[in-house]
């Protein structure tokens, strides 16, 4: 089934990177069946690759776990319901009680998750414009009201259905409330940052990228991992074009937001931070922050280093968007070369 000699090329390489790293033997053997033509990744191959894609994930901070991931072989779904019950076992798997484990499912051909990530919040414009829930997912939001879904009670924390095409039919299918397991946000001193009613999803679930592997290309593989409090507390939550929170937050912890200088909206930021570990931590869900995890990633250097092997990274990817200065990563340079296997950005599945 092998498209090019490029894409040949590709195979023999990953076969023989992965006798090298793993000493399993076997290598000619597979090499003279990838000649004649037959050859399809053997379950241990898709399960070695898809860890070695998140070890060449350039931009991702916490791939030092590289070797814990757990990779669920479902190549032989291609359905859509079938693919959306697979889905809930993977969010039950991937919870594990609290204790996140980093987990990807690998469907087969033909399939797509239309949502580029499983949990999303929707958004809904307001007559007098303004957005309620995420403005990041309008679009998305949009999109899945075209294919039917007539929207939330209008929280600003709906969770959208998930789109699932096979062909050019597409399905959607509600997260049952127990698949969703979500963290109310409070400040371990301040009650009045508490009673803002913010909350974030335990599971971040990238749905939309394309994981190639010995030149194939499996376009459905969801991965999931746990939340560096960075992502919820300084971006989603604090940019102007997500939640904007930090002006309520600002006024929550009474502070002077009249002056730029009073430096109103970096203190903000940082209780939001507080915040958000504080209430991961209190609820019993795991998540990283930016110091322990940022030291991680050194040693995961470090690790590769002495097996040889160099790491790549996008600098300005791997810094955490608050304090970048006060982690080793911001005193580092980097090369930001993709190996494969790796995951890739991919078209747009819609329609
Ligand atoms: N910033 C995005 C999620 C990106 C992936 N982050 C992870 N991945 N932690 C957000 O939703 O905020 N992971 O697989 O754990």
């Amino acid at each position: 089934l092998l498209a090019s000699t490029e894409t040949a090329a590709q195979a023999e390489e990953f076969l023989r990177q992965y006798h090298r790293e793993t000493g399993r033997p076997g290598l000619a053997e597979r090499l003279s069946q990838l000649r004649q033509g037959r050859f399809t990744l053997s379950r241990d191959e898709l399960s070695y690759g898809a860890k070695l894609a998140w070890r060449n994930s350039t931009r991702c901070v916490g791939r030092g776990y590289w070797p814990a991931l757990e990779v669920r072989d479902l190549r032989h779904l291609t359905e859509p319901d079938a693919v959306f019950a697979a889905l809930l076992e993977h969010l039950h798997a991937a919870w594990n009680g609290g204790r996140l484990r980093a987990i990807i499912s690998v469907f087969g051909a033909g399939v797509r998750v239309l949502n580029p990530q499983l949990i999303r919040y929707a958004a809904y414009v307001q007559p007098d414009g303004s957005v309620v829930g995420d403005p990041q997912n309008l679009e998305l939001t949009r999109r899945l009201r075209a294919l039917g879904w007539p929207g939330g009670p209008g929280t600003p924390f709906d969770v959208l259905p998930v789109a699932i095409s096979s062909g050019s039919a597409v399905r959607l299918y509600t997260l049952p409330p127990g698949a969703v397991r979500e963290v109310p946000i409070s400040h371990p001193q301040v009650a009045a940052v508490s009673e803002l009613g913010l909350k974030w999803h335990a599971l971040p679930v990238i749905s939309d990228m394309r994981l190639e592997i010995a030149g194939q290309d499996f376009v459905c593989a969801p991965f999931s991992g746990w939340y560096l409090q960075t992502e919820i507390a300084a971006r989603n939550l604090a940019d102007a074009g997500r939640y904007h929170v930090l002006p309520r937050v600002a006024q929550a912890l009474g502070l002077d937001t009249t002056r730029e200088r009073s430096l109103w909206r970096d203190r903000a930021l940082l209780e939001l931070n507080v915040a958000v570990l504080h209430s991961f931590d209190a609820a019993g869900v795991r998540i990283d922050d930016h110091h322990s995890v940022t030291r991680r990633f050194v040693r995961f250097e470090q690790r590769e280093a002495s097996a040889g092997r160099r790491v790549y990274g996008r600098w300005s990817w791997l810094i955490p968007p608050m304090s970048p200065a006060l982690t080793p990563v911001w005193h580092r340079q980097y090369h930001d070369t993709e190996l494969r296997p790796n995951f890739f950005a991919q078209p747009s599945p819609w329609p």
